[in-house]
């Protein structure tokens, strides 16, 4: 058996039930058998991907906090702290009902190699809880941010783990970790990122994953002497990166005409008004149905379907598996020219295929939204030198970033014999820096 395939059974024998993890397993080390074939000798006797697979320290804990009525609720709590080879674990928590760790795992295995495409120092981490903020009060969001910190508070620091949002977690919740990390351990650090503007925060930083990917985006219409410029553009999800996405890309000409949130989707054949979106979402936190109420010439369609409608460009910015092949056929009957991903693995492996077999331009997540975390580096950087830097410095920054990973994701490609291929460009180019890393840092 081949070293790959003999670690991919491994991980599947070692880890059962945590579907999403071997599904990003498999993706990863399907596109590196080149890069292993040609050292697998050095690779083996180093077991270089069984410590890749396996996370260096997972940590699980117990969050009990008290509901608006006087309850007593308990949830789940993680920490993966996955790869340290090039820097402190950075990544996203997580706060939604379907977090378990499987999918943390899945998410931090990700970030490994999402962060060393930025070219910036940190490794991959990520963390979140079962606990689903929908519904609750301020205070109650407050009360299990707390707790929750309480416990996660013993094992981050500035350099050493440094999380961030993700689904469900955004300035609010940033800042009642922040304030219970201060009070426990007295320090004013970098410890978190995506913090408020008056309080260490980086401007862009709120931007960043939406705009990144838009950029990222432009630079591959670029490459085929195209532009956003009067396209077509359908975005899935409402919240961070899916409303930041649309605002770039409406800055840079093209029509957003749909988006959704889990409950169903809106189409609006004269563009999507941003501003009542943000209203909703940002302001409300209500459901995008409500967008009708405010645009009655726009359609509201319950349940799954946005990526029915046609488009020249499909950027999925909800979550996992949100898309599948039955869905990757419909985009491309509809003519179809470009998907990029703005959440993490949000196209099932099925679909991911049909696009390359297909010559639909794809861009993976692990590329396409990596201008969060490289904005949240950014932060991390601005908080060692105690600077603030202006937005227009942070976002041409952020632009470098994203032209530079389409560079590296298009040259490891064409290195490796797959031009065009940025699954395969991604997690080549990712892998090779870790590699090297863990490689000259011993077996640790
Ligand atoms: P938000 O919580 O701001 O928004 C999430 C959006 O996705 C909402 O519209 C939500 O709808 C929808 N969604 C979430 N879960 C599901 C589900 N199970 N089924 C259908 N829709 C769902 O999160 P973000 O915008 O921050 O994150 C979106 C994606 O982008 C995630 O995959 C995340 O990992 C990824 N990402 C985020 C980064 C960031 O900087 N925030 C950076 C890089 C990637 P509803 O409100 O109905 O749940
Ligand atoms: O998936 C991701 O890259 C994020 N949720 C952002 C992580 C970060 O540390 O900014």
């Amino acid at each position: 058996m081949s070293y790959v395939d003999e670690i991919y059974a491994r991980v599947v024998e070692q880890n059962p039930g945590e579907k999403e993890f071997h599904q990003a397993v498999k993706e990863v080390l399907d596109s590196l058998r080149l890069v292993i074939d040609a050292n697998e000798e050095e690779y083996r006797k180093i077991s270089l991907l069984e410590r890749l697979v396996e996370p260096e320290r997972i940590i699980s804990f117990r969050v009990p906090w008290v509901d608006d009525n006087g309850k007593v609720q308990v949830n789940k709590g993680y920490r993966v702290q996955f790869n340290s080879a090039i820097g402190p674990y950075k990544g996203g928590l997580r706060l939604h009902p379907s977090v378990n760790q499987g999918i943390l795992k899945f998410l931090g295995f990700e970030q490994i190699f999402k962060n060393s495409l930025t070219g910036l120092p940190i490794g991959g981490g990520k963390g979140g809880s079962n606990f689903d903020p929908k519904g609750k009060s301020d205070r109650e969001v407050m009360a299990f941010c707390q707790s929750f910190m309480t416990e996660l508070s013993k094992y981050i620091g500035a350099d050493e783990d440094v999380p961030a949002g993700d689904i469900g977690v955004g300035a609010r919740e940033i800042g009642y970790f922040y304030g219970q990390y201060k009070r426990i351990t007295g320090l004013y650090e970098g410890v978190l990122t995506g913090k408020g503007l008056t309080w260490g925060g980086s401007l862009v930083r709120t931007q960043a994953t939406g705009y990144g990917l838009v950029y990222i985006v432009d630079e591959m219409l670029k490459h085929v002497n195209d532009s956003l410029e009067g396209k077509t553009v359908v975005i899935s999800g409402s919240g961070n990166v899916a409303i930041y996405a649309c605002e770039k890309a409406q800055q840079l000409g093209a029509k957003v005409v749909a988006m959704n949130d889990s409950n169903g989707y809106v189409y609006d054949a004269d563009g999507i008004k941003l501003d009542v979106v943000k209203q909703i979402k940002e302001v409300r936190r209500g459901r995008i149905k409500e967008y009708v109420d405010a645009v009655p010439t726009a359609k509201y369609t319950a349940g799954k379907g946005i990526w029915t409608i046609p488009c020249d460009i499909a950027l999925p910015c909800a979550t996992q598996n949100e898309l599948d092949l039955e869905d990757a056929k419909a985009l491309k009957a509809n003519g179809v020219k470009l998907i990029a991903e703005g959440a993490n693995m949000p196209s099932t492996r099925e679909a991911t295929d049909f696009y390359l077999e297909n010559g639909i331009m794809f861009m993976p997540g692990k590329a396409a939204n990596a201008g969060g975390v490289a904005t949240s580096a950014l932060e991390m950087s601005q908080n060692s030198q105690r600077l603030s830097w202006s937005f227009e410095e942070v976002d041409a920054k952020l632009h470098d970033i994203m032209t530079g990973i389409y560079a590296k994701v298009a040259d490891a490609a064409k290195r490796y014999g797959v031009e065009g291929n940025f699954v395969a460009g991604a997690n080549i180019a990712g892998f090779e820096k870790v590699a090297e890393a863990m490689k000259a840092q011993g077996i640790v």
